[in-house]
């Protein structure tokens, strides 16, 4: 378990926290690697249990492989990480950061790539401000069963450090394209961070509400101008806040996240259907919190918000 057991003297050792699809997902990715040294950290010691004996299983439209990677509930079974990606949700973040404490040291990275905004601010209120990386990524993932994931597309991760600590993102983009992932630092993470809730806001919650896979958004015309409209409308908070868009046009990439993951069922609507309380308070909660702070109006992301509630509330959770 302690991956003191199989020291290699030049691996990296990378700690994954939350084993849902896109935590599996990369443990695969990053664990299939000799040079790297990865673990999953989960808080269910039943799971942990579960996911360790069997490994996780990935089911890649290649064909299925399974790839072994420990998993442990008790985060001082491990040794101290070189970077640690929290992929857990977005309302367990500051769980997740007091759980994988014992790992966390001076020199550790701590990269948040989970939906939604206001991760990397609570990860900054609890480890040093210098070692939080926040970034993004849109590949595609549905949670199967325990350590079991279907992975429809790998796309890039794009990340880099909230107050610009460009030797700690460097290093780390060079630790995951060692992996042959595709990466990009940027220097404005805020910017990537609402460009990718803007996804999320325009998808997630009509995808949940229609039960609709994302490329059927686009089927119909009501619902694919109504994301079009939400779209728009983050867009414009995002101006208010003072993002900076650079060239995006809002409608052309939802559009084009839509078609990229045509068959993908959104996070949001995973959530639903396995009555798992949703992050829409960190999505389009969060894009109407901003709104209200800085004198703009988001009466669709508000609305949404609401509707997505209202339906988690009446599938029984809460
Ligand atoms: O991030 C996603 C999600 O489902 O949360 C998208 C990009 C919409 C892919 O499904």
């Amino acid at each position: 378990m302690n991956r003191n057991d199989s020291p290699q003297s030049d691996s990296r050792n990378v700690i994954i926290v939350g084993p849902g699809a896109m935590g599996c997902l990369h443990a695969a990715l990053l664990g299939r690697m000799p040079h790297l040294d990865v673990a999953l950290l989960d808080y269910r010691t039943d799971r942990a249990e579960l996911i360790n004996e069997q490994g996780v299983i990935i089911e890649a439209p290649a064909g299925t492989y399974t790839v072994s990677v420990p998993c442990t509930a008790d985060a001082q079974e491990l040794s101290t990480a070189d970077l640690v990606i929290i992929f857990t949700k977005a309302y367990d973040t500051l769980a997740a950061a007091e759980h994988c404490g014992p790992v966390v040291g001076p020199e550790t990275a701590v990269l948040t790539l989970q939906n939604g905004l206001g991760n990397y601010q609570v990860l900054q209120q609890h480890f040093a401000a210098e070692q939080v990386l926040a970034g993004t990524t849109a590949s595609g993932a549905t949670l199967l069963g325990v350590g079991q994931v279907r992975q429809a597309g790998i796309s890039k991760i794009v990340l880099g450090s909230p107050i610009g600590n460009q030797a700690l993102a460097d290093s780390t983009v060079e630790l995951l394209k060692s992996a042959d992932l595709e990466v990009e630092l940027t220097a404005d993470v805020d910017a990537r961070l609402w460009r990718k809730v803007l996804i999320n806001c325009a998808i997630n919650p009509l995808t949940a509400l229609t039960r609709r896979r994302n490329g059927e958004l686009l089927e119909s015309a009501a619902l694919r101008d109504l994301a079009g409209q939400v779209a728009e409308e983050v867009y414009r908070v995002g101006q208010a806040v003072g993002i900076d868009w650079g060239e995006f046009d809002p409608r052309r990439e939802v559009e084009k996240v839509c078609q990229a993951t045509a068959t993908n069922q959104s996070s949001m609507l995973q959530d639903i259907l396995a009555g798992r309380r949703t992050e829409v308070e960190y999505i389009t909660g969060a894009v109407a919190n901003a709104a209200e702070r800085h004198g703009a109006a988001a009466p669709l992301c508000q609305c949404l918000t609401a509707l997505v509630e209202g339906l988690t509330e009446a599938e029984g959770e809460g």
